[in-house]
């Protein structure tokens, strides 16, 4: 046993003061007509809660894990895995997500590295089987070894693109064998620093031909999990391809590959783009391309992606508003793609960050859900473009005017009124709803 410490994480209640208890997050609750763990399919992420050591670009590691001690990789890797399965079994969580990376270190050579990974399936599988944890997602990490230095799927080295091909068929047949929901591709390095030795052209037509040859692929063994993008707009590289959700759709489409697939989005990855994590979640929906996110929080005072444990509540609320609007998860779930801060080095720590961020999604959730019961938003916002729902406005939105019709009816129309756009207002009614949920009652329906 690894948590000693920790029981099995059991809901108490908003009233509780169990440090290891949920005090939101009721996994049987039913909302809706399906449970609270049916509809936020949280997963663990391998790589921040199993591999992590806490160094930064300035200091070393401050977490020493006791599963992570062995010399043998594949003894450390079982060991690894032992205590990940404990963990998601006391927590409770339906899944968890890694790259292949995270469950067992590369070998001397890539044959090497696939016997080690070959070994760690089979193990794996066994552990998924008896405890019912399920694969949300893996992914092969291109981005750490030093061939990545000039990318993977973008490198100028086609002997480095075969490689990540490799990496990418092997992932493909472990999602395969573990039944993973979806397959993630992050290209942390598929970007570049300086377009004095960038041949865009060929790097972006190269990623397009690897992300191709993926779909083929998956459809020759029979691979059926959703294939996601994750948006990043930079960190580690400067300008990195898949920018935001719009970036990667416009890509996605111009190489006619949109069908395939659909985005992993991550909080800190769509604040480091300059938007809020719902203007990415609401772009993705709007070409029904929300696929799974990737939970977690930056820090206002930090410019880069510090992957905290989403704690605001606030921001819990319009992305689940977001994610329900859209008709909630299908293939996707919650990935906490979040670390413990490096002062956090106990392994109780791991504990007090998932709770906080499924307490965090899992208010979010009862209150987007009533807000979106009640209408509360939706009747605002209907309101709001009433004038395009009857005379010259329908014209405009059923496409049956132009701009001779449209200026004859300006010159007959140009005392303008203007409508407040309550945004106080709102911005209020959302924290009513969120204070009523806090005390478990469900808000009252707004007079407007
Ligand atoms: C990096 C990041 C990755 C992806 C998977 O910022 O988010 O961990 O989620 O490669
Ligand atoms: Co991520």
């Amino acid at each position: 046993m690894f948590f000693k410490e920790v029981e099995t994480v059991k809901y108490e209640g908003a009233d509780s003061d169990h440090p290891y208890a949920f005090k939101y997050y009721n996994p049987d609750e039913r909302i809706g007509g399906k449970t609270m763990k049916e509809h936020l399919r949280f997963a663990v992420s391998y790589w921040h809660t199993f591999d992590a050591d806490g160094s930064d670009p300035f200091g070393d590691g401050t977490i020493s894990r006791s599963w992570n001690r062995m010399t043998h990789p594949l003894d450390k890797a079982k060991t690894r895995a032992e205590a990940a399965f404990e963990f998601f079994e006391k927590l409770g969580v339906p899944y968890f997500c890694f790259h292949d990376v995270d469950v067992v270190q590369e070998g001397d050579t890539l044959r090497e590295t696939f016997f080690y990974l070959d070994k760690m399936v089979s193990f794996l599988k066994e552990m998924m089987e008896t405890s019912g944890v399920k694969l949300l997602w893996n992914t092969a990490n291109m981005f750490t070894h030093p061939r990545f230095v000039h990318g993977a799927a973008t490198s100028c080295n086609a002997d480095v693109y075969a490689i990540a091909a490799a990496k990418v068929k092997k992932g493909l047949e472990i999602a395969k064998e573990l039944g993973a929901e979806n397959y993630v591709f992050w290209g942390g390095r598929e970007g570049y620093d300086t377009l004095l030795n960038t041949n865009m052209k060929l790097e972006l037509d190269n990623l397009a031909a690897f992300y191709r040859m993926a779909v083929d692929y998956a459809n020759e063994i029979g691979f059926d999990g959703q294939f996601l993008i994750e948006p990043k707009p930079k960190e580690p590289t400067k300008h990195q391809y898949d920018f935001d959700a719009a970036t990667s759709i416009a890509f996605l489409e111009t190489y006619g590959l949109k069908k395939h697939f659909k985005l992993n989005l991550e909080a800190n990855h769509a604040t480091l783009a300059g938007h809020t994590f719902e203007h990415e979640l609401r772009v993705a929906a709007l070409h029904d391309m929300l696929g799974s996110i990737d939970a977690n929080q930056g820090d206002l005072l930090l410019g880069w992606d510090t992957d905290e444990f989403p704690t605001d509540l606030y921001g819990a609320v319009l992305s689940m508003y977001e994610i329900l609007k859209a008709g909630g998860f299908k293939a996707g779930g919650i990935n906490f793609d979040a670390k413990v801060r490096r002062a956090s080095f106990t392994d109780e720590d791991l504990f007090h960050g998932h709770i906080a961020g499924m307490d965090t999604y899992a208010l979010g959730f009862k209150v987007a859900y009533q807000l979106l019961e009640n209408r509360a938003i939706e009747s605002v916002i209907e309101e709001r473009y009433e004038s395009y729902t009857k005379g010259i406005g329908l014209d405009i939105a059923e496409g049956k005017t132009d701009l001779k019709k449209l200026a004859a009816y300006a010159l007959e129309n140009d005392r303008i009124e203007n409508k407040s756009g309550r945004q106080e207002m709102l911005k209020a009614m959302v924290n009513r709803y969120l204070l009523n949920a806090l005390r478990s009652e469900p808000a009252r329906k707004e007079k407007h």
